[in-house]
């Protein structure tokens, strides 16, 4: 989560060679970063996106332009499987976050970039009103093109090495396409509040510094579409979940 990779930045960047003072000063830091993010609370949801039901064949779509770059064949990538039929790229959030969830005062740069006609990573979280940097290491043109519904529509052509940061103001999961090469499809999740996260390719997801309580846990694949569960955070933590994504 933000929060926690921005904590552990902060108190890495402390070096001297005494070490009452550090020890000193590392109390200090830890007391003002507590005092910083707020009241602390044991709560943890973990848990991991299963597909329930068969695994469909991986799909493969052939390149037909630009193969000194793109290559010949690409995997489709909309469905990101482990063999334990793990679910990766899924996102999931609380629909229900704990009040006063605030942001971290600086959150991690947000990069997606295009690299033999894939987007990479093909799924990014962006906090609303944040921004993320589009890169092209391709020799080649691209253009990145959106026409969300709440946030500014763009269509812009990008050559090598070029970056365009685009802002996104409102809460939406917008997809992005390259109208010059049909295959390739990347998602901006612009999130609401700092409780989303993104699988990782083992399906696992993990909030954490949540009070006792009811949530609504909501999860969204590119193919399977959205589902949401309940789960209650209380003793003992922390709190499994296994959500299943029925397969196409
Ligand atoms: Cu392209």
């Amino acid at each position: 989560m933000w929060i926690a990779r921005h904590q552990a930045s902060g108190a890495g960047t402390l070096r001297t060679s005494r070490r009452g003072r550090v020890t000193r000063c590392l109390t200090a830091l830890l007391a003002g970063l507590l005092c910083l993010s707020g009241p602390s609370f044991a709560g943890v949801i973990k848990g991991k996106v299963v597909l329930a039901g068969a695994a469909p064949a991986p799909r493969k779509i052939d390149v037909t332009i630009d193969q000194y770059v793109c290559g010949t064949e690409k995997d489709a990538a909309d469905l990101l499987l482990s063999p334990r039929k793990e679910i990766g790229n899924a996102v999931v959030w609380l629909e229900n976050p704990p009040a006063g969830a605030a942001w971290p005062a600086r959150a991690d740069k947000v990069e997606m970039d295009q690299k033999a006609c894939v987007y990479v990573p093909r799924v990014v979280l962006v906090p609303a009103g944040g921004t993320v940097d589009f890169l092209n290491s391709d020799r080649l043109l691209h253009n990145i093109h959106a026409t969300p519904k709440d946030n500014v529509s763009f269509n812009r052509t990008q050559p090598k090495n070029r970056t365009i940061s685009v802002t996104f103001a409102k809460p939406e999961i917008i997809k992005i396409t390259c109208d010059l090469h049909a295959w390739m499809e990347a998602w901006v999740v612009v999130a609401a509040h700092p409780y989303y996260a993104i699988t990782g390719a083992d399906g696992q997801f993990e909030f954490d510094n949540l009070p006792p309580g009811n949530y609504r846990l909501k999860v969204w694949q590119e193919r399977l579409g959205t589902t949401s569960v309940q789960v209650t955070v209380g003793e003992p933590q922390p709190t499994p979940v296994t959500v299943q994504m029925k397969a196409p």
